[in-house]
């Protein structure tokens, strides 16, 4: 049942983050014709990780920095929990409205950290959890419940010098309580990463004492390797170049079709799998990859039972389930509104019920019942407050 509501929550997200941007940059009146931006496949990407993460394995003394550019995930789910009216979503970053990237300052909606310059949020938890350490050391912090110190990080976070500080001072440190899981899209803002640089970095935290797990197929593709034929399948996924891979993914079901009956064609058991697929099957299955995959996400989460850091490279899709998935320039590209127009029919969404927050849902009472149990929500907002100290009045110079 939990994995019906993840799906649930995955694709509420998935409409409610999209539609946010859309409608500021096409709906909501504006003075100039400037593009508001928003980062629709940067979100897209990002989606199942945090509907596994925040829905299935976090507690509430967990803290996390999100992915600048999938704040509009965050301020879908916390709206989706009632934790943000529906005002703030449609002023998306306009005045007073959510911010374009998560603030603990600006926005209303139990922000953890503050991000937006990228590789900042990620380096953050690693001395947030140092400081932790030291408070439980104190005699004054004994009744502190440590908490997992989250970094939802884009893959080209990990270009940033300050990611690899961290790491160092992590380890003299002997850090604990910290998870970085990497959206591994392989695409950054303009380009796709370089092949093979993650063989390199997954041994940079192997040599600071970090864990790495890699979270690359789906249940859907798993289950595709155990027909006939299947090895080779996942053969071929594992040799594809990130760039034919994306490519690929934008064009969909029957180019999907020609390029592995090209390469892998056999007139026996690899043509059969790949023949007992229509087309939107087989791109559901090519688009599979585990950080797409709620389940997979929740079942790699709930594994962990130690304390030491890990990090986790969830293998996505930038833009997944969009018509622009894929595409080479989809970072600051937004569905057109003939497309959106599309995918608002295809997500199921009937016109005027868009920021309807349970439409679609079969059973909205018992998804609210399950949102409702999740333990990181259930005790309301997290971040500790405390009285402002009175300050005397400094006086004026003479
Ligand atoms: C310090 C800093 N350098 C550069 C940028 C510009 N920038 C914005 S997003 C981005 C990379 C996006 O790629 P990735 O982290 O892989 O995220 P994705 O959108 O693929 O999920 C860069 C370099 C920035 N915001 N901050
Ligand atoms: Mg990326």
């Amino acid at each position: 049942m939990t994995s019906a509501h993840l799906k649930t929550i995955e694709s509420r997200l998935l409409w409610l983050s999209h539609w946010m941007i859309h409608h500021a940059n096409h709906i909501r009146p504006k003075a100039d014709a400037i593009k508001v931006g928003g980062h629709q496949a940067s979100s897209a990407s990002m989606v199942s990780i945090m509907t596994a993460l925040y829905f299935s394995a976090l507690r509430p003394e967990d803290r996390v920095a999100v992915k600048p550019h999938a704040s509009p995930v965050f301020h879908a789910m916390q709206y989706l929990m009632g934790n943000i009216p529906r005002e703030k979503l449609e002023r998306f970053r306009g005045f007073d409205g959510a911010q374009s990237y998560p603030s603990r300052t600006k926005d209303v909606d139990d922000v953890d950290f503050s991000t937006g310059s990228v590789g900042l949020g990620v380096a953050m938890t690693s001395f947030a959890s140092i400081v932790q350490d030291y408070i439980l050391a104190k005699s004054w912090g004994g009744d502190l419940r440590p908490g997992r110190m989250v970094a939802l990080a884009g893959d080209a976070e990990l270009d940033e010098g300050n990611v690899y500080e961290c790491l160092q001072e992590g380890w003299k440190n002997d850090l604990r309580n910290t998870w970085w899981i990497i959206d591994y899209n392989r695409q950054s803002l303009d380009g796709v990463v370089r092949e093979g640089l993650f063989q390199r970095i997954e041994k940079t935290f192997d040599a600071f004492g970090w864990d790495v797990v890699k979270i690359k197929h789906g249940a859907l593709q798993r289950a595709a390797f155990l027909e006939p034929g299947g090895a080779r399948l996942r053969d071929w996924i594992d040799r594809c170049p990130n760039s034919d891979y994306s490519a690929l993914t934008f064009m969909g079901g029957g180019v999907w079709r020609s390029r592995l009956m090209d390469d892998l064609g056999d007139q026996g058991d690899v043509s059969a799998l790949i023949g007992r697929r229509s087309d939107a099957q087989l791109a559901a299955l090519m688009e599979n990859l585990g950080g797409n995959c709620v389940d997979t996400m929740a079942e790699a989460f709930a594994a962990v039972d130690h304390e030491r850091p890990v990090c986790f490279l969830a293998y996505t899709v930038k833009g997944w389930g969009t018509p622009i998935a894929g595409h080479k320039d989809n970072h600051g590209g937004l569905m057109t509104p003939k497309q959106m127009a599309a995918w608002r029919a295809h997500m199921g969404v009937p016109e005027g019920m868009e920021w309807e927050r349970f439409a679609t849902v079969g059973n909205p009472e018992a998804l609210k019942a399950f949102l409702a149990s999740t333990p990181f929500f259930a005790g309301g907002p997290r971040r500790h407050e405390d009285a402002q100290l009175a300050a005397p009045a400094i006086a004026a110079p003479p």
